[in-house]
């Protein structure tokens, strides 16, 4: 057991950090933007990441977007969809906000205690004639139960849409997750595992429904006289684009170092009365868009005075996702935010802790951050 205390960090260890090309590798393809003088409007680039990351994550179709809560927005509305939307609270408020901006009313059901995924039973209890669509979030990059879904949006004639917004990369026995459902929302947002500074996509099996995303992310404009749909702006721009492109040649490397950073963490972690890791199954292949633990209040400190004390090493650590969606103000009043109906939920909020996870982190520091939350637990 470790008695002396460890030295806090120099300087601030944030959460996480963007993944960044070098900047004259950025600056080079900047070059081609200006002399094209083309910074928007599917210029290319943004049509060559789109080939490129649709190409990278197998995805059926994809479309870019300016971000991952436009690309929510963009299939909602390109379903079609009105009245409730039965949703996960355990997740950014990006996911019920997204809907509720769309016109919907978000409905909450718990989540499954083991994957902390939208638990099958509880949304077909939740299910009413005003249901039009499940919206399942694969939660740190953990698939939400596809079969189960799938087969209760068939059985109710619900369409079935997926947050992707942690899982860039994440297959089930090999196989992409953004296949599955109607359409799958990806972000590319500075603190994801990929990103183009702010950015997203639209991933969907559908051809028709890929065409109806392209048309309403550019204000439903067809032709120089012709606006067919009451879109709006959800584009990616050049220099986004430009970002995307030299960041998804650091992808496979990024991925390696934050293995590693992973396996020092479980290493480090693993004898901690009261901590535990969350993992996926063998079957999946990890996002590694966040490292979470949990800290189920059995050891020696709850999970809320750990986030506090670790900030006098410098360790700035985060409660993904607390507080729940549906202690939100202007959702608390709903039925289905009732306490008694989001048991699993609540209780998982309260526990678990984002460590910082970036390959940039560096074993070393991986080290240092496991025994820093070790030091903390433990005296
Ligand atoms: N669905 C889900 C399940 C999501 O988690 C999100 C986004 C979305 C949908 C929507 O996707 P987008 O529309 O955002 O594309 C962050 C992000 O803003 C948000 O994108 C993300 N979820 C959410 C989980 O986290 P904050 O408020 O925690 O970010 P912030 O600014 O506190 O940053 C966290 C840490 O990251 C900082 O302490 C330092 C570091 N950082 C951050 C930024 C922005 C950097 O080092 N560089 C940076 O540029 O929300």
């Amino acid at each position: 057991m470790m008695t002396a205390s460890p030295a806090p960090f120099e300087q601030p260890i944030y959460v996480v950090r963007p993944l960044l090309p070098s900047l004259p590798s950025y600056t080079e393809a900047l070059k081609g933007i200006w002399e094209r003088q083309w910074l928007t409007n599917k210029g290319p680039l943004h049509d060559e990441l789109e080939g490129a990351l649709r190409a990278h994550l197998r995805a059926p179709y994809l479309s870019l977007t300016g971000n991952g809560t436009t690309a929510l927005s963009l299939i909602f509305k390109a379903l079609e969809l009105s009245g409730d939307i039965i949703t996960t609270p355990f997740t950014s408020p990006a996911t019920p906000n997204s809907a509720r901006w769309c016109g919907l009313t978000p409905v909450f059901a718990d989540i499954d205690p083991v994957t902390w995924t939208l638990d099958p039973n509880a949304v077909e209890r939740a299910i009413t004639p005003r249901t039009s669509a499940i919206l399942g979030v694969h939660i740190y990059g953990m698939p939400c139960k596809l079969d189960a879904l799938q087969t209760i949006a068939k059985r109710h004639r619900l369409k079935l849409v997926y947050d992707g917004a942690h899982a860039f990369g994440t297959e089930i026995d090999g196989e992409p997750i953004s296949q599955f459902g109607d359409a799958t929302a990806l972000s590319f947002h500075a603190t994801k595992f990929y990103n183009t500074g702010e950015g997203g996509a639209v991933a969907t099996p559908d051809p028709a429904l890929k065409k109806r995303i392209d048309l309403l992310r550019t204000l439903g404009i067809q032709d120089e006289t012709t606006v067919a749909l009451p879109g709006i702006n959800g584009r990616m721009n050049e220099l986004q684009a430009a970002l995307g492109l030299a960041n998804l040649e650091l992808v496979e490397q990024e991925y390696r170092e934050r293995s590693r950073v992973a396996e020092i963490y479980r290493s480090r972690l693993k004898d901690i009365d009261g901590l535990s890791v969350f993992e996926l199954p063998s079957h999946v292949r990890n996002s590694h868009n966040y490292f979470v633990i949990r800290i189920d209040g059995s050891g020696r400190m709850d999970r809320d005075r750990l986030n506090d004390r670790l900030k006098a090493f410098n360790l700035f650590t985060r409660r993904y996702f607390f507080p729940l969606c549906s202690e939100f103000p202007f959702y608390r009043a709903m039925e289905s935010s009732r306490l008694e109906n989001l048991k699993v939920a609540h209780r998982t909020s309260r526990e678990v802790l984002c460590l910082p996870f970036y390959g940039k982190l560096g074993e070393t520091n991986a080290r240092r951050v496991g025994d820093i939350v070790e030091y903390v637990l433990k005296t």
